[in-house]
């Protein structure tokens, strides 16, 4: 059975007694053996996918807001607030109405995607849309949680880390050993930051050899760190990621510089290429932010990049669910046929 994540993990969490456990049994998300593409296949490669859209709120923001909403609770929070793309949001809202508090979101107007905005406006969120961006959207938060009586829930909030880090220790534990390869889509940079952290104290604990290459990617219009300096209109068709200065910048060139790995940009056509990919050739539906690690990682393949015989775990972030509206634009549908059986045998291709 499901447990909550911070009972399974509460010996490695900053918990005590005298938290409030607020949980929707996230995390414990499926390692996925993928088939992998041709370029995988002829190297011996072997690729794993985390699929973290099968968390209640499907992304894997929820293993992190586990943890913020109960220790928020546990010093008294009537309110929590965060600025967000999308995800972040959902699951904000999702765990404020379990905690019965309350949630502020601070969404760039015009840049969520549906399903993200769906669940947020239904668990009962109050929405603030800013004619800004991301980065707009959480300087503010940072000032509103600053002044008023609300927590901030953010992954600037340590305890949003200290959640995500438990990505590592499932991986480890479904592979009985580190990968060689650990890719991501990197955004506000917090969840690399988590992942690089729980593998480095499973390393400090000897419970693994080397800890794996983090390999994360950033789309090409919103590629700040891949540039050096922060991007002031940040562009991608994948809007989870949609994100010019990272809060985590630091954390992620640690990430990186630490475990030798390495964080570079893909084309929103890589992306949506590795997204079609996971879906049609894997059965696996994911955002467009999430197959921005599948792209890095066929980047690295092809140019011979990744060792013979590697294994690489892809975090696939979200649920395709969450994002309908580009996959209304990416796929056709095919318009309507008289509905006799002829007809529909004629445009299923089936004569
Ligand atoms: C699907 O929800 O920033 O590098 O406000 O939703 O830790 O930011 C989401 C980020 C990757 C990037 N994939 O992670 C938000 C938000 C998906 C995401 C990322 C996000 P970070």
């Amino acid at each position: 059975m499901r447990r909550p994540l911070i009972e399974r993990y509460r010996h490695r969490l900053p918990v005590s007694e005298k938290t409030p456990v607020i949980t929707l049994l996230e995390g414990s998300t499926p390692l996925v053996p993928l088939k992998g593409p041709p370029e995988a296949r002829a190297r011996d490669v072997q690729l794993f996918a985390k699929y973290e859209g099968l968390n209640p709120t499907a992304s894997f923001k929820d293993r992190g807001m586990t943890l913020a909403v109960s220790k928020a609770l546990e010093e008294g929070a009537q309110a929590v607030a965060a600025a967000s793309t999308g995800n972040t949001s959902a699951s904000a809202a999702a765990y404020a109405a379990r905690a019965g508090i309350k949630a502020v979101v601070v969404l760039p107007a015009g840049y969520v995607a549906l399903g993200k905005l769906a669940q947020t406006l239904v668990h009962g969120a109050r929405i603030v849309q800013v004619e800004g961006n991301f980065d707009a959207a959480l300087a503010i938060v940072r000032e509103l949680t600053e002044r008023y009586p609300v927590a901030l829930v953010n992954s600037i909030n340590p305890y949003r880390i200290e959640g995500q880090k438990t990505i590592a220790f499932e991986v480890v534990e479904d592979l009985g050993g580190a990968p060689d390869f650990h890719a991501l889509p990197v955004g506000n940079a917090g969840n690399i930051t988590a992942h690089w952290k729980g593998y480095r104290e499973l390393a400090e604990a000897g419970a693994i050899g080397r800890p794996p290459r983090m390999l994360g990617f950033q789309a090409e219009g919103a590629a700040p760190i891949v540039k050096g300096a922060p991007v002031e209109k940040p562009e991608t068709v994948a809007t989870a990621i949609r994100i010019g200065n990272p809060a985590s910048w630091e954390g992620a060139i640690r990430a990186r510089d630490e475990s030798g790995g390495a964080i570079e940009a893909v084309t929103d056509e890589e992306i949506l290429s590795a997204w079609r990919y996971l879906a049609s050739e894997e059965g696996l539906f994911v955002e467009p932010a999430s197959a921005a690690s599948l792209a890095g990682v066929r980047r690295w393949l092809a140019a011979g990049r990744i060792p013979e015989g590697s294994r690489v775990v892809l975090t696939l972030t979200g649920h395709g669910l969450k994002d309908p509206g580009t996959a209304e634009r990416e796929v056709r549908l095919p318009p309507p046929v008289p509905a006799d059986v002829e007809a529909v045998a004629a445009a299923a291709g089936l004569l």
